[in-house]
């Protein structure tokens, strides 16, 4: 009697190459159309499967947990799990896990480059350009303001926060100023001189100051207007964590008063929607949730999330768990 394989549901497009190796393994059911699945289709979708791999557009909730009481595992390719409700997970016993450590690096190359083009006024200058508005030189056109030695803030000391903060104070020779909810180990603040401060100090001192913490309820407009009023006028504020971090309006009311002096973003309240008030202004730059955007990174993280999704089912022991401790009910 053949064995029945476990089925799965590849819930976005993903590599042809991460499909093919994920039906060595399972009854795949894909997605190559790469059709948003609304909650009522995942629901469907995922009737009868095992397992399901994911993106940060999938929320996976009670409500679909519940719906599909026979999955076992979700596998998420992407570091940040907010759209997985885990304490219903926990609950249920159904293994969650992401792509942590493989995208820290392009994450973080990103991270610096989206404040040095918010700083350098790069796709302001660039659009003047494309408008035929350029035809001469002047003393102020398009005057920034330095990054190298500047204090680099930092919202946030994970693996992508420390990444970054390398990257200034090492290659940039930036003072290093951060807060997070634990401080470092003295060995780790040491090599980039990090040096730990409260939130309003971290808002008060930074001239450039990247957000990088995970989203939760607890960071829910974790910059508004408040903390904007707090940033020197001259600052510039840079999110490559999550929308909704920032308060989006909040945001861009200062920078159209220049209580701040620019904003990178690559990431949303309510993405894909943009805030038409951020749309409007020029000192923003905007790019569509690409921090981990490389070939190689996006290609590592769907691995991953294949490497997990094959061990949970498989009988092996997932790399990346979020919820280990349901791992034996698996
Ligand atoms: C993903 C991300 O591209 O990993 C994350 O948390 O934000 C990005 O790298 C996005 O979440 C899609 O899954």
């Amino acid at each position: 009697m053949p064995m029945t394989r476990p089925a799965v549901l590849v819930a976005r497009a993903v590599f042809p190459e991460t499909v093919a190796r994920l039906r060595e393994h399972f009854d795949v059911d894909d997605n190559p159309g790469d059709v948003i699945l609304g909650k009522p289709e995942l629901i469907a979708r995922l009737h009868g499967k095992q397992g399901a791999f994911t993106t940060g557009s999938e929320r996976i909730d009670a409500e679909v947990l519940d719906a599909n009481p026979q999955l076992r595992v979700v596998c998420n390719m992407a570091v940040g799990y907010n759209n997985f409700d885990i304490p219903a997970f926990d609950a249920r016993g159904v293994l969650a896990t992401n792509t942590p450590d493989v995208l820290t690096e392009t994450t973080a190359d990103f991270g610096f480059a989206l404040m040095m083009a918010t700083a350098r006024r790069i796709t302001e200058a660039e659009h003047f350009l494309r408008r035929g508005e350029w035809n001469r030189w002047s003393y102020d056109m398009f005057t920034g303001s330095d990054v190298h030695g500047a204090t680099l803030g930092i919202l946030g000391m994970g693996r992508i926060g420390q990444a970054i903060a390398r990257r200034g104070a090492l290659g940039f020779g930036m003072p290093v100023i951060y807060h997070n909810r634990s401080r470092l180990p003295p060995a780790d603040e040491a090599p980039i001189g990090a040096r730990y401060a409260d939130k309003t100090t971290l808002l008060r001192e930074a001239d450039h100051l990247l957000l990088v913490l995970p989203y939760s309820a607890a960071s829910h407009h974790a910059i508004g207007a408040a903390e904007l009023g707090l940033m020197k006028p001259s600052a510039t504020l840079t999110n490559i964590a999550r929308g909704g971090i920032v308060d989006d309006a909040a945001l861009a009311a200062a920078l159209r008063d220049r209580r701040i002096a620019a904003a990178g973003l690559d990431v949303f309240e309510g993405e894909p929607a943009v805030h038409s008030d951020l749309l409007a202004l020029p000192n923003v730059v905007l790019t569509p949730h690409i921090a981990s955007a490389t070939v190689a990174t996006r290609r590592a993280m769907a691995d991953l999330a294949a490497d997990n999704l094959i061990a949970a089912l498989t009988g092996g022991v997932p790399p990346t768990p979020i919820n280990p401790e349901v791992l034996e009910r698996c």
